[in-house]
C-alpha cells in the first residue's frame, strides 16, 4: 500500500505499525498542498480527494496536529505551518507562565481504495512540557509529555504503543482485515 507523506518520521512509525498486521507500506514521498479546513478530518478528506487526480490507484495519507487547551486548540489544523515557523520554542514561549498544560495529538488517516475515501481518527492526551526533552521522534515530540516523559524520550516502539497515529492506523488496519 502506498503511504503518501513528505514526513519521514511518520513513515517510519507507520511502517512498524503496519508490520504488526502483515501489511507492507511503501513510501511515496511527495509534498502536496493541504487545502484549508476547520478540522483535520475535513483537511484529510479534501487532500485525499485532490490526490486521486494525481495518483494512480489506492493510497493512504494522514493528517495530524497538536491541540493545546490553554491556546484554545492552537496550533490544531495549522500545526505544520506553526512548526515550520515558530516551532517548539515558539509554543513554549506562548505557554510561559501558563498553568494548564493539557494538550492532545490527533491523527486522521484517509484511505482511497480506488473508489471511495475512508477516514479513521485517533487521539492521545498529554501535557506540554516546560522545556524540550529527548532526541527521538520528530516535530512536537520533544515538548509533548505522556506519563512524565516526552514522546522524544521514547523509541518508536514505545511511542507506537500509545500514539494518536497508532490509534488511527489500528482502526484502519482492523477495518481492512475485516473487509477481506
Ligand atoms: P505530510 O502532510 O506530508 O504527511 P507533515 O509533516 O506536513 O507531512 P502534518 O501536516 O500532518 O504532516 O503535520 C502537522 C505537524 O504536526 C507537523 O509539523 C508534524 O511534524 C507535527 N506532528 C505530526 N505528528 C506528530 C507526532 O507524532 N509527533 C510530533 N509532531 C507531530
Amino acid at each position: 500500500m502506498y503511504f503518501i507523506t513528505s514526513n519521514e518520521g511518520k513513515f517510519r512509525e507507520v511502517k512498524e505499525l503496519a508490520a504488526n498486521y502483515d501489511i507492507e507500506v511503501e513510501w511515496l514521498k511527495m509534498e502536496y498542498i493541504e487545502p484549508q479546513g476547520s478540522s483535520l478530518e475535513e483537511i484529510a478528506k479534501l487532500s485525499a480527494e485532490m490526490l486521486t487526480e494525481k495518483v494512480d490507484g489506492g493510497f493512504v495519507i494522514e493528517d495530524s496536529g497538536l491541540f493545546v487547551e490553554a491556546l484554545k486548540g492552537f496550533p490544531g489544523p495549522y500545526s505544520s505551518y506553526v512548526f515550520k515557523t515558530i516551532g517548539n520554542e515558539g509554543i513554549l514561549k506562548l505557554m510561559k507562565g501558563v498553568e494548564n498544560r493539557k494538550a492532545y495529538f490527533e491523527a486522521v488517516v484517509a484511505y482511497f481504495d480506488g473508489k471511495d475515501v475512508h477516514v479513521f481518527t485517533g487521539t492521545v492526551s498529554g501535557e506540554i512540557a516546560r522545556e524540550m526533552r529527548g532526541e527521538g521522534g520528530f516535530g512536537y515530540d520533544p515538548i509533548f509529555l505522556y506519563n512524565g516523559r516526552t514522546f522524544a524520550e521514547m523509541d518508536t516502539e514505545e511511542k507506537n504503543r500509545v500514539s494518536h497515529r497508532r490509534r488511527a492506523f489500528e482502526k484502519f488496519f482492523m477495518w481492512l482485515k475485516e473487509k477481506d
